[in-house]
């Protein structure tokens, strides 16, 4: 079983075996999650992911996809690269929301990762209704088959630890 924590700050201040970051598919970095993770990461973090960009993934990681480096600076061994979806009201785009969460946490069980940090993947600047992200996000982790201990949703405010806690029960 695996224990669900909801915390409310800013992800990279958190202690984990891996910190997950909210990334695009340039792995190179951004606002949000990942500008903050890279800022108090340090380049270490950017040049995996150069490293990442040169070999396995050239064209990019793909939507729903997760990959791993170094987390750098941060209190953590490793921080898990995955890409949200950008919300569509035309299309139904949770199952890859759901992907982000799976692949994530496969990716932690390569690693042998046993408590792992997550924000609100795309909650933010990809424009996922928050009731609907701690939805997906929530049920994915209680139905994933893992050795990950425990998985700690770090919500930036009030208003997205709530709606996480309304889904946590
Ligand atoms: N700690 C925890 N949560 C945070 C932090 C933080 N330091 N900063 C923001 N949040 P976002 P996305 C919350 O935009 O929607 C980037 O530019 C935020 O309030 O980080 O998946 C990337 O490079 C929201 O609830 O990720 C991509 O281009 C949640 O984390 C794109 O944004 C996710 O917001 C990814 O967008």
């Amino acid at each position: 079983m695996t224990a669900i924590l909801l915390v409310q700050g800013d992800i990279t201040r958190q202690s984990a075996d891996a910190i997950v970051n909210a990334a695009n598919s340039s792995l190179l970095g951004g606002g949000g999650v990942d500008g903050a993770v890279h800022r108090r990461g340090g380049p270490a973090i950017l040049a995996e992911c150069r490293a990442l960009r040169a070999s396995r993934y050239g064209r990019g990681l793909p939507v729903g996809r997760a990959v791993a480096t170094t987390a750098g600076r941060l209190d953590a061994r490793w921080v898990i690269h995955t890409v949200g979806p950008v919300f569509s009201t035309g299309e139904d785009r949770s199952e890859l929301l759901a992907s982000c969460y799976r692949e994530s946490l496969r990716v932690a069980d390569e690693l042998g990762a046993r408590t792992v940090a997550f924000p609100a993947v795309s909650a933010g600047t990809y424009g996922w209704p928050l009731d609907d992200a701690a939805r997906v996000a929530v049920e994915t982790v209680r139905a994933a088959d893992t050795a990950v201990e425990e998985v700690r949703f770090v919500l930036f405010d009030e208003r997205a630890y709530e709606a996480f806690a309304a889904r946590v029960g």
